[in-house]
């Protein structure tokens, strides 16, 4: 496989009137070199990152010159591959228009036929990052939109003969003993040599030759005294396919991976057969200056930190992030729970909307199903769930998942306290709820824990969020209950986090969330277009609570026992909180999400005027 990155210096420019296809833009000769509003970009990086659009949502046309002049591979399969861009994504290689692709975190790629030259090729790619009610998310969420090419792009010349949808699974057998199955396509006609090496010493552990063959097919191979994969002993092997003829053997697939099993069991979650807790927090893709593009030594720097503090897992929320975190986390050693961003109101009546969510999980799956560090796919967060399409909406998706991959813990995310009878339906039960800054106080959670578990009984929970703002510096007396300073927040999640410890049926934890981030809707004056209930700030300096959690991560309250109140309240209280919910709650919501966004970027411009 020969990749030609595209990466590298572009040109684009706004399409405040959508006048671009009009007019052609997408052909060299309508291409005006001294055009005033042409810019410069280094792509990958999101439009927002230039100056004067650092809140533009719309349309933006890309523009770059390339040569493909390798007769070598001329006879061979290309394709533009987009490892993400947002959200919809217009293609046109040579004034040819090869396609268009909704969704702003995942791959996608077009086949190149006959439009790719080798020299002087003109790329136009148009990226619009507009909120539609037909978009995944849609109208109103909680982060910065970061729109455009913002993760790498290249070409890829693939041999007719080929090997794809590798899939490698493993299972524990014993102590020491595992099975590792390997599933893959073959295109053409190959006869197969496969090698299972040590990942830090290159030492061979296992080989095979596989015979001439065509389509799907599948090995397995029992191992005996490879270590296992967790996030105390990150161990890799990496695997290696080669075609084999008579006289060379060429690489075609190589893909690191780790022996572990990830298993449910009643209230509990096994990692290897032993009981696992899950602690840490959620994490947006984004750090100042970079946007989404994030260099990885700063994904590093995250991840160590994360470890330090003790945390043996990371919610990437609320999409996935880029497949270098991954690669991070397999070798540091840190769980992931991956999401898709069907989130809060969306079309949930609309089957297109389904198909983009489906299509997503897919390509998703596909990128991500050999990193031991991914434990799960969450289907949707904190969605209208008592609402009858909503929940048809999730069984569906968790189904499509489980038909993908039947490895991982398959869920979504819910707010619900009593009206989610959907859970049942998730392997395991999620709830995000923020007593002590939203409502109520963390002395609530045992009980509210305790009442809303009573239509999943059996299944493991997680407090997938919870957390507290406070604005780095703001320093007063936790008793005074002042809002945003750092010692409120740090007695919102010590006192929730010895709670969470002290309940046998939940199974983990996540702060939300690891770093501060940009949010057009939060606009007080602690915010100033943040949120801020990260545990370190936008700028990675740590609050008051972070020094406290290496402290509390395994420290339990004392409780008293309401497992049976719970059950009482929530079969008397589950009628008046359904229609409640269903009737004012997610209306309400709706509306004051939609003014917010607006509002938020007046205020945002108003301040970087007077900022510059
Ligand atoms: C939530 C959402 C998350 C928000 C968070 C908050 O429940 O899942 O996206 O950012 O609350 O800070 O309100």
């Amino acid at each position: 496989m020969k990749t030609l990155t595209l990466n590298g210096k572009w040109l684009c420019k706004p399409d405040k009137d959508n006048k671009g296809i009009d007019f052609k833009w997408y052909l060299s000769q309508n291409f005006i070199r001294n055009d005033p509003e042409l810019m410069e970009i280094n792509i990958p990086s999101s439009f927002n990152t230039l100056k004067g659009y650092e809140v533009f949502e719309g349309i933006f046309w890309h523009f770059k010159k390339f040569d493909f002049d390798d007769e070598e591979y001329s006879k061979q399969d290309k394709k533009l591959r987009f490892n993400a861009a947002n959200y919809n994504t217009k293609v046109w290689l040579n004034g040819v228009f090869l396609g268009e692709h909704d969704g702003g975190f995942t791959p996608f790629h077009f086949n190149l036929k006959k439009s790719l030259k080798d020299k002087d090729n003109f790329l136009v790619v148009r990226c619009d990052n507009i909120r539609k009610k037909s978009r995944l998310p849609a109208f109103s969420f909680d982060w910065f939109n970061y729109g455009g090419i913002y993760r790498d792009v290249d070409i890829i010349s693939l041999t007719k003969n080929r090997i794809k949808n590798v899939i490698i699974k493993t299972n524990l057998v014993s102590r020491n003993k595992s099975i590792i199955s390997i599933s893959y396509e073959i295109l053409g006609r190959l006869a197969l040599e496969w090698e299972i090496r040590d990942v830090n010493n290159g030492n061979l552990y296992y080989r095979g030759e596989i015979s001439e063959s065509t389509g799907k097919s599948s090995f397995s191979l029992t191992t005996k005294n490879l270590k296992f994969w967790s996030p105390s002993n990150p161990k890799l092997y990496k695997l290696m396919i080669y075609s084999r003829t008579k006289n060379e053997k060429n690489l075609l697939f190589d893909s690191n991976f780790g022996i572990r099993e990830i298993e449910i069991l009643g209230n509990y979650i096994y990692l290897n057969k032993k009981l696992i807790r899950l602690k840490g927090a959620s994490l947006h893709e984004e750090l100042v200056p970079f946007g989404r593009t994030i260099p990885y030594e700063e994904r590093e720097k995250d991840i160590t930190a994360m470890k330090a503090l003790g945390f043996n897992a990371l919610r990437t929320a609320h999409y996935s992030h880029d497949e270098d975190l991954l690669d991070i986390a397999d070798r540091l050693g840190i769980l992931i729970l991956e999401e898709i961003p069907v989130y809060w109101m969306c079309d949930y009546k609309s089957n297109d909307v389904f198909k983009v969510a489906a299509k997503m999980l897919r390509n998703l799956i596909k990128r991500d199903i050999n990193h031991p560090s991914v434990i799960w796919w969450s289907v949707g967060n904190e969605i209208p769930i008592e609402r009858p399409e909503v929940s048809k909406f999730m069984k569906r998706l968790m189904k499509w998942v489980r038909m993908h991959d039947n490895t991982r813990i398959v869920t979504y995310v819910s707010m619900k306290l009593f009206s989610d009878l959907t859970r049942r339906h998730a392997d395991v039960a999620c709830i995000n709820y923020y007593f002590g800054w939203y409502v109520g106080s963390p002395r609530l959670i045992s009980l509210m824990l305790d009442v809303m578990r009573t239509p999943a009984f059996n299944k493991p929970w997680i407090y997938t969020e919870f957390g507290a703002g406070a604005k780095v510096g703001t320093r007063k007396k936790w008793e005074d209950q002042t809002k945003y300073s750092e010692e409120r927040q740090l007695h919102v999640l010590d006192y929730s986090i010895r709670t969470f410890n002290a309940k046998d049926y939940l199974a983990g934890w996540f702060i939300w969330i690891y770093r501060d981030f940009r949010s057009l809707t939060r606009q007080n004056e602690y915010q100033t277009g943040f949120n801020r209930k990260g545990i370190v700030s936008e700028k990675n300096e740590p609050k008051l609570i972070n020094h406290r959690i290496p402290q509390i991560l395994h420290k339990k309250r004392e409780l008293v026992n309401t497992k049976v109140l719970g059950i009482i309240l929530w079969i008397l209280l589950y009628p008046i909180a359904y229609i409640i919910t269903y009737l004012i709650i997610d209306v309400a919501f709706i509306f004051s999400e939609k003014k917010t966004i607006e509002d938020g970027k007046k205020i945002e411009r108003r301040r970087r005027s007077k900022e510059s």
